[in-house]
């Protein structure tokens, strides 16, 4: 598979920064973190159909669903390196090279209502500057910020208070902060790439992992787990990164089609994340016995609380422009929340 890759790799990458040229025009790579019928595969088809409709076909975006190229740091490897056009990168795999982005990571920092959050995350135009100055720092441009809904834990048990985290292996994605998050709570954090998950609960080499309904289910991670705790802690944001320089480089007609493109997959994807969510989870009721424990509002703020000293952790990590994000978008959803 690595070997595979690699030669892949290098095969793109000799087509460096720009669109390859197909027999029918131009093509664009896009890769995902996930598989077919996920958030991030109905974001990408949409994107491709907006796209070829738009060039007129001179244009034909490329998928690649999760595995086809390796691990989310593989992918942000390839897309740095302008050997894919446009790839997902998580913040939660993502936090060694841009440790900003791990603000995405941290809990109890959004609204609890998810309208908020959408608005926030995808229309605040400060926050996305900034973070985007953060991700050219390290050779990759920020397109888009894509919320994917609520995380919720599963495990052997329930999860109702920090004390039943007690010595729990949870797999976590690889940013350093949200092992922090984990800590916090007395987990034992164990980072590993999304593809090894199922057989790692499966060989009980960890106990619990933590992801959106939607993921479980088409992940069955739901087969080897026997608790689903909500408790509204985060949602799984993730992020659209593109090569260095691409989008630059387009002409301005096409850096305006991207523009009004981000703008209307900002709606469809916040409609079609709650579609899948909620679907989903009716298929995990209807074929498994996992129990469902949503948590009420003392249980979750004694997760809250101690939450709160990751936040420190997270400027100390990220600086000034870390500092600035963290401000920026808890000012937003103060705001956003009052306006409500
Ligand atoms: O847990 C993970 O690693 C993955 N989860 C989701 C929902 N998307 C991509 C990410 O890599």
């Amino acid at each position: 598979m690595r070997f595979r890759c690699v030669t892949l790799l290098f095969l793109l990458a000799a087509l460096a920064g720009c669109g390859e040229r197909g027999d029918s025009g131009e093509v664009w790579r896009f890769a995902l973190e996930e598989v077919e019928g996920s958030v991030q595969w109905a974001y990408a088809r949409e994107f491709k159909s907006m796209v070829e409709a738009r060039t007129d076909g001179e244009v034909t975006v490329r998928i690649h669903p999760y595995g086809s190229l390796g691990t989310s740091a593989d992918l942000t490897q390839q897309v740095r390196q302008g050997a894919l056009q446009f790839t997902f990168a998580s913040p939660g795999h993502l936090g060694s090279v841009v440790p900003e982005v791990q603000l995405l990571t941290l809990h109890f920092i959004l609204s609890d209502d998810n309208r908020v959050n959408h608005e926030v995350l995808t229309g605040n135009q400060r926050f996305n500057q900034l973070l985007d100055e953060a991700y050219r720092e390290r050779g990759l441009t920020l397109y888009s910020i894509v919320p994917e809904g609520w995380m919720v834990w599963t495990a052997g048990t329930p999860l109702r208070n920090p004390a039943d985290f007690d010595g729990v292996k949870i797999r976590t994605m690889v940013s350093p902060l949200l092992l922090s998050s984990y800590k916090a709570y007395g987990a034992k954090p164990s980072p590993m790439p999304y593809g090894e998950v199922y057989g790692a609960l499966q060989m009980d080499m960890i106990d619990a992992q933590v992801n959106p309904v939607f993921a479980i289910q088409e992940m069955s991670f739901h087969e080897v787990q026997s608790a689903m705790t909500r408790a509204r802690h985060a949602q799984f944001i993730a992020t659209v990164a593109s090569a260095p320089g691409f989008i630059d480089g387009l002409s301005a007609e096409r850096r305006a089609m991207l523009d009004e493109i981000r703008g209307e997959l900002a709606g469809f994807i916040f409609d079609k994340q709650r579609e899948l969510n909620d679907k989903r989870l009716a298929m995990i009721e209807d074929s498994s016995d996992i129990e469902i424990i949503e948590l009420d509002d003392s249980q979750r703020a004694a997760f809250r609380e101690r939450s709160l000293p990751v936040r420190d952790e997270y400027v100390e990590l990220a600086g000034e422009r870390g500092r600035k994000l963290l401000d920026t978008l808890v000012q937003a959803i103060e705001q956003a929340d009052a306006a409500d």
